[in-house]
């Protein structure tokens, strides 16, 4: 009987599978701060004080927000569906993304006020661009030719409104879910490097052999 990898291998076909692993963070933050939002989106968050999000763990320790790529990884499946960041309680939602290179970034407006979204990147061939969005406006879309970690989009109606986007020329990069879990999909056969970096913890890497799949877990340090 022929097993999966002989059926793969008589087929000329390479393997591919799913990097998975788990982020944990060690060590305690310093505490959130406090976000001093107006009396129009205050009011947005009945009973509750929001605060910044610069290290968001669970229970366990898993740390979401870590971009986790493939460093050097090449081309990969295309990105035909848009990343989608809402705007809800004048806050960004997601607080951290990824994205390829030409993929539609859609920004939403769920609020019932306004906001300019103003991506600022610093790479060379990425446009800074500044749009007001009406309350429950239109949404706006956004692309970017080059790679960049962690571009940054602001809104200027509200000077603590952000929300990080890393933009790579392939499609190995995710983002750490609220347990810390990621999953990259559909990676060749072969030796990588992982990579996870956290916007305020840092990058930490290791070299992986994937063969129809691989695991690594992280430890991220709180500065
Ligand atoms: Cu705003």
């Amino acid at each position: 009987m022929l097993t999966l990898t002989a059926v793969a291998f008589f087929a000329g076909h390479a393997s591919a599978g799913d990097v998975t692993g788990k982020i944990t963070l060690k060590g305690t933050p310093a505490p959130e701060k406090d976000i001093p939002m107006d009396p129009a989106c205050g009011a947005l968050h009945p009973g509750k004080k929001p605060t910044t999000r610069f290290y968001v763990a669970d229970a366990s320790g898993g740390l979401a927000d870590c971009v986790v790529y493939l460093e050097g990884a090449k081309g990969g499946s295309a990105a035909d569906k848009p990343v989608v960041i809402d705007q809800k309680g004048c806050e960004y939602l997601p607080y951290i993304n990824s994205a390829q290179v030409k993929q539609t970034i859609r920004v939403l407006n769920s609020d019932p006020v306004m906001h300019n979204v103003h991506p600022t990147p610093s790479a060379d061939g990425n446009k800074e661009q500044n749009k007001a969005q009406l309350p429950k406006g239109a949404p706006l879309e956004f692309t970017f030719e080059k790679p960049e970690k962690f571009l940054r989009f602001k809104c200027d109606v509200h000077p603590w409104m952000f929300s990080y986007v890393s933009i790579f020329d392939h499609s190995s990069h995710t983002v750490s879910g609220k347990d810390g879990t990621f999953k990259i999909t559909g990676v060749p056969d072969g030796k990588y490097k992982l990579v996870v970096e956290h916007r305020k913890g840092g990058k930490v890497e290791k070299e992986i052999e994937v063969k129809g799949g691989a695991k690594a877990d992280f430890t991220i340090e709180a500065k």
